[in-house]
């Protein structure tokens, strides 16, 4: 079975997007303004004034109150979620009910054992309608680490290496939203990378500012043992203050490969060098969120997804739930999962770029 979706007389695909908050509104915008093939049909939120600025912004997409009814109306073929995370995986369960494939932002849940009810869902339908939205996999940077990972030319790679600042965390925010809101994608990274599977983690912290609860882990150090005896270290810091950055290195036999962030120009003036530090993950990752909705339309159109998808999604809360155990057990823990199913073969996936 091939995923089918049908197009409008224009030749595009009606999409809705469930969520128009800051990740939802991007993904709708880039949408309209920048992905050929594909339109903004519908948008829903339960904030009425924040979805009709997005929905006439992006072409008078129909709005809705509920993300369900919008999933279920037959003129919405494909579905972006970007709606809170609690609401991920019931969501994304309603699509594949449905038959609609369907982008979810990250986490693909909120723990591994509601995800895994993702994947099954998914191979008892026996096709990938999943993927989900580890967008670091289409920024060209990583893909480029990826690729000469990849290639050879580094020897075999035997550590990774990643670091990841926010400026700032919500006042909410505690060790466990660091992990499932933050790390989750570094734990990806590495899977990716180093195209294995997590075996082992260990959790070290600190709390940074003094905040009210105590043992919030604002600054976490995870070291992870990776299959075939190999080696990883991530650093998470979410209340960096300076700005947002994020950068990768893979250790090879033969040499290393690491992503140079920032991005921007070098200047050097009045006697001084500097470089503009992105604020947010919306201005360093706008290119991969870019590429990652012309991929994804772009596999529609082949009848085959090709990015991470539900088992990716799976695996990353598997390890990420492993974090939190090593947080709370002050000791290494073990990540175990159960056998991955014929559908995720490996081979399935490009490497993109
Ligand atoms: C945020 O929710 C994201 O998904 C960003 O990509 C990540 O870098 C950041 O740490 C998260 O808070």
């Amino acid at each position: 079975m091939g995923i089918s979706v049908k197009r409008d007389d224009s030749g595009q695909i009606p999409v809705g997007v469930v969520g128009t908050g800051g990740m939802g509104g991007m993904h709708a915008r880039i949408l309209h303004h920048k992905v050929a093939g594909a339109r903004v049909e519908a948008v829903s939120d339960v904030d009425a004034e924040r979805a009709g600025k997005i929905a006439q912004e992006c072409g008078s997409a129909a709005i809705f109150a509920d993300a369900v009814e919008m999933i279920r109306d037959d003129a919405v073929e494909a579905v972006i979620i970007a709606s809170p995370a609690p609401t991920h995986a019931e969501l994304t369960l309603e699509c594949l009910r449905l038959g609609k494939p369907v982008l979810c932002e990250k986490p693909l849940a909120t723990s591994p054992q509601e995800a895994l009810g993702v994947v099954e869902a998914e191979v008892e339908r026996g096709e990938k309608l999943v993927q989900v939205g580890f967008m670091r996999r289409y920024d060209p940077q990583h893909v480029d680490v990826k690729n000469t990972v990849s290639s050879g030319d580094i020897g075999e790679p035997v550590l990774f290496k990643g670091w990841h600042r926010n400026a700032s965390s919500p006042p909410a925010a505690d060790s466990e939203w660091v992990v499932i809101n933050s790390a989750i994608h570094d734990l990806d990274s590495a899977r990716w990378m180093l195209d294995g599977e997590i075996e082992e983690v260990f959790v070290r912290g600190l709390d940074t500012t003094g905040s009210p609860a105590e043992g919030e882990f604002d600054l976490q150090l995870v070291q992870l043992s990776i299959s075939g005896g190999r080696l990883g270290i991530i650093e998470v810091y979410v209340e960096a203050g300076y700005g947002y950055e994020v950068g990768v290195e893979v250790v090879g036999t033969h040499g290393t490969a690491y992503t140079a962030p920032p991005t921007g120009a070098v200047v050097r003036l009045k006697r001084n060098y500097s470089q503009n530090v992105e604020a947010d993950w919306l201005e360093r990752f706008e290119t991969a969120y870019t590429l990652q909705l012309q991929g994804w339309i772009e596999s529609l159109n082949k009848e085959q997804l090709n990015g991470p998808d539900a088992w990716d999604g799976y695996a990353a809360l598997v390890a990420a739930e492993a974090c939190i155990a090593s947080i709370k057990s002050g000791n290494p823990e073990p990540v175990s999962q159960p056998e991955r199913p014929a559908l995720y073969g490996r081979e399935a996936q490009e490497v993109i770029g």
